[in-house]
């Protein structure tokens, strides 16, 4: 038998399972050192089922609507309909996301208390939650679009202290692809990148030593949290079914934040749209009130702005200062 502790980064996924530390939840200290050592932490059964069989409800609602269910089957089965299988960043997966970025209970998970309470005492200061959480939607035998190595903080940016939380909304096996994580690469820093085979974007070059991959089959409730350099990539689906996760990001309110992850305006979405239809406004801007560290601050993007003679870079920080003023940044940030 093959020793999964022996396997690298570049050879194929090994199944050796998830820390559990749900057996540890109350002691602080003790999941602290687990995150600082492993990167990483698990736990089986943290949520309650109910919001997110609701969400995973409202998402299926949706997709059935758009067709991406295989007719005549229970739309609680998530069986995929194979003839418009897409990913990001396909048109129509784009035009389909944003119709589930703006589902209410989407927005809602992330603040769940039990989840805003394990970061707190992680991080022993307030907790930003980063307001752009992601859905993502994966078709089986769609490997192209199977998430590829990667540590988020390339994208997240601020602190390396931004940690995500993992969700898959039901139960979600291996075979239904799963997350793996390869387990203390958070310590190594940021690690060379190579483009990916459609060339569409990054990933971490697998050749790069780096350690062994962990990865698990999820129930309803499991979630991960993982650090922002933590390598991590996902299993290719080979059921029938859609995979349906959702993940956030969150920080320590005190350390630096990029002004960019309050920004929505890639033309498919904006705060207004996202909210407009909403029952509560209780988690609508919520960072207004928050004393945010922007790292650049929202001054020096202006000045960036007004001494800059390349009318790409004006263009770009433009656009941003626009989303920043829709998305109606505290003054205290500045
Ligand atoms: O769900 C996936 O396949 C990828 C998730 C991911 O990369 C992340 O949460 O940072």
């Amino acid at each position: 038998m093959r020793d999964p502790a022996s396997d690298r980064l570049d050879e194929p996924p090994q199944s050796s399972g998830y820390l559990d530390s749900s057996p540890v939840l109350s002691e602080s200290e003790e999941l602290r050192n687990r995150l600082a050592l492993f990167g990483y932490l698990y736990f089986r059964r943290f949520l309650p089922p109910e919001p997110i069989l609701e969400l995973r409800r409202r998402f299926l609602a949706i997709l059935e609507e758009q067709g991406w269910l295989s007719p005549g089957t229970d739309p609680a089965d998530a069986v995929a309909n194979p003839l418009v299988a897409c990913g990001d960043p396909d048109p129509d997966y784009l035009r389909v996301h944003a119709l589930l970025f703006k589902v209410e209970e989407f927005h809602a998970l992330p603040h769940h208390p039990l989840l805003m309470d394990l970061f707190e005492r992680l991080f022993q200061d307030t907790v930003l939650l980063h307001p752009r959480g992601v859905a993502r939607i994966f078709f089986p035998t769609a490997d192209r679009f199977t998430t590829r190595p990667h540590q988020d903080h390339l994208a997240v940016r601020g602190t390396e202290e931004t940690y995500t939380a993992w969700i898959p909304l039901g139960d979600c096996p291996q075979t239904l692809g799963s997350l793996q994580l390869a387990p203390a690469t958070h310590l190594g820093g940021l690690r060379p990148t190579q483009p990916t085979p459609d060339n569409r974007g990054t990933e971490v070059r697998e050749s790069h030593p780096t350690g062994s991959w962990v990865s698990g089959d999820f129930e309803v409730g499991d979630i991960l949290v993982f650090h922002s350099l933590l390598v991590h990539r996902a299993l290719p689906n080979s059921s029938d079914r859609l995979r349906l996760s959702v993940d956030y990001r969150y920080q320590p309110l005190s350390l630096p934040v990029h002004p960019a992850r309050f920004a929505l305006n890639d033309g498919f979405r904006s705060w207004a749209s996202t909210y407009a239809g909403w029952n509560s406004s209780r988690f609508q801007y919520y960072w207004q009130t928050l004393r945010l560290n922007l790292m650049p601050s929202l001054n020096l993007l202006e000045e960036s702005l007004e001494h800059t003679d390349d009318p790409r870079e004006a263009a770009t920080l433009k656009l941003l200062l626009d989303a920043l003023s829709l998305a109606r940044l505290s003054e205290a940030s500045r």
